[in-house]
């Protein structure tokens, strides 16, 4: 719970419903205390359950009522409670009250998910993630419900269904889970065009991110911020994490999803709970109403980025999680988002996607929650006051006075407000035109960003796309469904539909389609993010006979730094240090981790420690599994001839004559004093701060 100078009006409102059972007697729902509830009420021992055991009854039919519909997408996701701080009044551009006075607060609920496997799918695949936040304002709940990728599939939202039936498991025989590596989905691609934009979003490094804290968020869509004199301004949210964007790579993410499905789920909790709370900035691009046709795209298409060299980001606020949900269900699985779901001050714009979302999401949320009264769940409840004439409906849990439910009235009831009392007022757009089933030309370039997005990844990145193409393409059987996606590629870059094609057995086009603009947002990259070594997880391969005297000094330098290490041992328990025999104890037995679960490996010096590990084939191959996966290894003393052995290829390691090393991620010392290991602590700490290191050979990285 978080403490009480950071308790926030959601938090106090939340406290009425909170309840502690440790220690109290069971009871049934009606109040009823209950002395047994081992065996069924009988008639005789061996005799048939009686159906006046109402405790019984109770317990097994709510038991059979306990799933609710999962999210048709976005069923698997982690929540959290926080905070939002403005950095500055906006009034100018907003007359939002969340915006209103540099460091106002605002209490929000934020819930990170995968969107297309099913709820107990695993965490790691690759999928866009939403990121979807609550507001609990003075003015009502604001939700921004966006995604890690600006940009989106489709660009009417009429062919959602269309999207998401194509990249769930197939109809015939539910197959793959989470996965868009099947023909399905990839006959649609192909056949959709506008697609390829958000495509090379998701076979890049965004589609595996390494934790939901260091991911971007998006609004995606183009909103308004609305004054109080009703001037508008286009805007677009995006949410940049502190510690950076980083993800994961992509041999890595499947090892993940057997040895721990719930790592980014995981993560999170376990960040918070140790107090690491993830910190994003709010920032806004800005675009005058008069500059709508400003672009060489429209600013309402959903499948295009305002590049950040175009129109740069402002920050105004930041957003930082500071507490894990008491109850998954009550809360992380019954917040119920809505992108209509907005205050004054926040506007919409025509954009067809956005549109239709304004129907979806109220509309799921009713076959979800079971009726009408959802917003009354504790979670989905504003803290500004509701005054309303509905009334009626499952899941009624207030008690409204008063005797009738209609407006006007002059017998009572809520009236309504003027926008100076704090009405939403809708921004006067002026509209006009015929019926038409159509699609405005200005939508039709489907090529020009995702080329701008191939051109602005780093040699890594681009890898990364090609090998993503290949690997999901190379899972569809049929072959016309490849060469037309390999077809679409040649739109966006030659090279890059070619090293498609010559991976999956399709003919390389002889020639592009269209030239390719040259064009760069570096701002796209992630080679140069913001990176930390706060809150890594090293693990320290360790066993009995470990030289403790080199290794502290390295775990409190790391430590220092906020990286948790942990000794990871052939089993639980403590080991014998070398020299004094002193314990040290294990954090985790080799059989319940992996190499995967961490950032950086590093291997303790201590003769017999390092042949304790090598005995171990296992624990052994850690180091070369890091390697592999581009990580930061370091050894110390005779930890470094367990890397010679590996044979790690590219690097330099310190030799058998002693000294320090450091090359491409792989940092060894062997010898030296306290001036030696203090320099190796701090090139291992820089080594986990650079994420990881795709200077080593690249063909070795690869997935
Ligand atoms: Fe959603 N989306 N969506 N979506 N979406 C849902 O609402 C929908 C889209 C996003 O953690 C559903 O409550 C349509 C874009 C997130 O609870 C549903 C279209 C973006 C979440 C729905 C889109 C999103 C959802 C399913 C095309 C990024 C999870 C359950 C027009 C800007 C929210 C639910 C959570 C969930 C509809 C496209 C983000 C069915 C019709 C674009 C983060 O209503």
């Amino acid at each position: 719970m978080a403490d009480d100078h950071t308790r926030t009006e959601k938090d106090r409102q939340l406290d009425e419903v909170r309840r502690d059972h440790d220690g109290a007697h069971l009871t049934t729902d009606q109040g009823v205390k209950v002395d047994h509830t081992d065996d069924s009420l009988k008639a005789g021992e061996r005799g048939p359950t009686l159906i006046e055991d109402f405790h019984f009854r109770e317990k097994l039919t709510h038991f059979d009522h306990e799933r609710i519909p999962e999210r048709i997408v976005h069923p698997r996701g982690s929540g959290a409670h926080g905070v939002f701080e403005c950095y500055e009044d906006l009034h100018e551009l907003t007359r939002a009250h969340v915006f209103g006075a540099a460091g106002r607060q605002t209490p929000v609920f934020v819930r990170f998910s995968t969107v297309v496997g099913f709820r107990g799918s695993a965490d790691t695949v690759r999928d866009v993630r939403g990121f979807a936040t609550k507001f609990y304002t003075e003015e009502g709940n604001w939700d921004l419900v966006g995604n890690n990728m600006p940009v989106f599939f489709i660009q009417d939202a009429i062919k959602f269904p269309d999207l998401v039936h194509s990249i769930k498991p197939e109809q015939h025989h539910q197959m793959p889970q989470a996965s868009a590596a099947h023909d399905t989905f990839w006959d649609f691609a192909s056949l959709t065009p506008e697609s390829t934009h958000t495509l090379l979003w998701v076979t890049s490094p965004r589609g595996v991110p390494r934790s939901y804290r260091m991911m971007e968020g998006f609004g995606v869509h183009t909103f308004r911020f609305v004054n109080a004199a009703g001037e508008a301004t286009f805007v677009k949210f995006h949410w940049r994490p502190l510690l950076g964007t980083h993800s994961l790579v992509w041999d890595e993410t499947q090892k993940i999803a057997g040895k721990d499905p719930d790592f980014n789920r995981r993560d999170l909790w376990e960040a918070i709970e140790q107090g690491n709370h993830p910190v994003w900035e709010l920032a806004v691009q800005l675009v005058p109403q008069a500059d709508e046709h400003a672009f060489d795209f429209d600013l309402l298409d959903p499948t295009k980025i305002i590049p950040e060299e175009e129109v740069p980001l402002r920050p105004i606020g930041k957003m930082t999680l500071n507490r894990n949900p008491d109850n998954f269900f009550a809360e992380t699985e019954q917040v119920a988002f809505h992108p209509g779901n907005v205050v004054p001050g926040i506007d919409f714009t025509n954009d067809p996607l956005l549109q239709g979302r304004l129907f979806s999401y109220l509309d799921t949320q009713l076959i979800r929650l079971g009726g009408p009264n959802f917003a009354q769940i504790p979670i989905n409840r504003p803290v500004a006051e509701v005054h309303h004439h509905q009334r009626e409906g499952y899941g009624q849990h207030r008690i409204d006075r008063g005797r009738g439910s209609y407006f006007p009235s002059s017998l009572g009831g809520a009236e309504v407000a003027t926008p100076e009392q704090g009405a939403y007022h809708h921004y006067e757009e002026r509209v006009e035109g015929a019926k038409i089933r159509a699609r405005s030309d200005s939508f039709d370039d489907h090529y020009s960003q995702a080329t701008l997005f191939w051109n602005s990844m780093s040699d890594w990145e681009q890898q990364h796309i090609i090998d993503a193409f290949r690997f999901e393409l190379g899972k569809v059987d049929t072959m016309h469904v490849r060469e037309r996606m390999v077809d679409n590629l040649n739109h966006v870059d030659h090279r890059l539909a070619v090293e498609v094609a010559e991976g999956i057995g399709v003919a390389p086009p002889e020639r592009p389609a269209t030239d390719n603009h040259g064009r760069r947002s570096p701002a796209l990259s992630q080679a140069s993010q913001p990176s930390s070594v706060a809150t890594r997880k090293v693990a320290v391969l360790a066993a009995d006979g470990v030289d403790r005297s080199s290794l502290q000094p390295v775990l409190d330098h790391l430590a220092g730094a906020g990286a948790t290490c942990e000794i990871v041992a052939p089993t639980d328990g403590s080991l014998r240090c070398a020299g004094d025999g002193e314990p040290l104890p294990v954090d985790r037995a080799m059989n319940t981790m992996a190499s995967v679960l961490y950032d950086a490996v590093l291997v303790a010096g201590g003769d017999d420690s390092v042949e304790g590990v090598r005995s171990k084939g296992e624990l052994a191959n850690w180091p070369l599994e890091a390697f592999k996966h581009a990580k930061p290894i370091a050894a110390i003393g005779s930890g470094v001839a367990l890397l010679h052995e590996l044979s790690l290829p590219g690097v330099e390691l310190a030799g058998a004559e002693g000294g320090f090393v450091d090359d491409a991620g792989v940092v060894t010392l062997v010898g030296g004093g306290a001036d030696e290991l203090s320099t190796f602590a701090s090139a291992f700490a820089d080594a986990i701060a650079a994420h990881r290191h795709f200077d080593r050979p690249l063909a070795l990285v690869r997935a």
